[in-house]
């Protein structure tokens, strides 16, 4: 096994462990055929690449990565509505999987660029044939259209290597207002929204074909 292996290894274990976790939370709403705060869950390793260029952004020195990045391993997870956030992060605290160290609201404070998310950094016990290894998980928290622009954004910051041009940036910085936009119309329709999926759910039968 390299070093970059055997240094991510707790990390990968910690993503795959919380897929299930947090999956499974998700799960649990649709057996009680309740309304799912969670509509989707992804999660990653961060590459090598991304690590050492973020290490280098930020001028940590590579023996530091464990506690000056806190989302070498992250989640995410997808809601239908702004306020289905807030009840996956109160779940998230009540668990005792993890510790919360810090919370970070991008929703009420958006970043210049438009970005909104709610992000939460956990301290996560990993289980080794060596012991306990603790390690820090970056869970991010939105809604599908933040989720959406989010994922837009990332390709473009990628493809102009963080070099937006200053037109595309204002156009993001748009969609992002449309996005969230949306997001306020998807509440205020939300009531009618959960009946019709309510509806679905008991008649689903009556819509499957045979
Ligand atoms: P990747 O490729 O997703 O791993 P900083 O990176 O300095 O802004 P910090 O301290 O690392 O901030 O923490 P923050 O901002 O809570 O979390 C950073 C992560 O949030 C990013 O990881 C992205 O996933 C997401 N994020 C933050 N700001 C933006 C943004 O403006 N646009 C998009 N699309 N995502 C954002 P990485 O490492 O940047 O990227």
């Amino acid at each position: 096994m390299n070093h970059w292996d055997q240094f991510l290894a707790p990390y990968k274990q910690a993503v795959e462990e919380l897929k299930v976790k947090l999956r499974g939370m998700r799960g649990q709403f649709a057996e009680e055929h309740v309304h799912s705060p969670i509509e989707f869950v992804t999660g990653r390793v961060k590459p090598v690449a991304s690590i050492l260029v973020k290490a280098n952004l930020k001028n940590i020195p590579l023996d530091k990565l464990e506690t000056e990045i806190q989302d070498i391993a992250g989640l995410r997870m997808m809601c239908q509505f702004v306020d289905d956030i807030q009840t996956v992060v109160q779940l998230l605290r009540k668990r005792n999987d993890f510790r919360i160290v810090e919370e970070r609201n991008y929703i009420s404070h958006k970043k210049p660029s438009g970005y909104r998310s709610y992000h939460v950094v956990i301290e996560y016990p990993v289980q080794t044939i060596n012991g306990e290894k603790k390690i820090l998980a970056e869970i991010q928290i939105r809604t599908l259209a933040m989720n959406f622009w989010a994922t837009i954004e990332h390709s473009l910051n990628y493809k102009y290597q963080g070099q937006i041009p200053e037109e595309i940036k204002k156009r993001l910085q748009a969609a992002a207002e449309a996005a969230f936009r949306l997001d306020e119309q998807m509440s205020q329709i939300r009531g009618e929204i959960q009946e019709a999926q309510v509806y679905f759910t008991k008649n689903r039968e009556a819509y499957e074909l045979p």
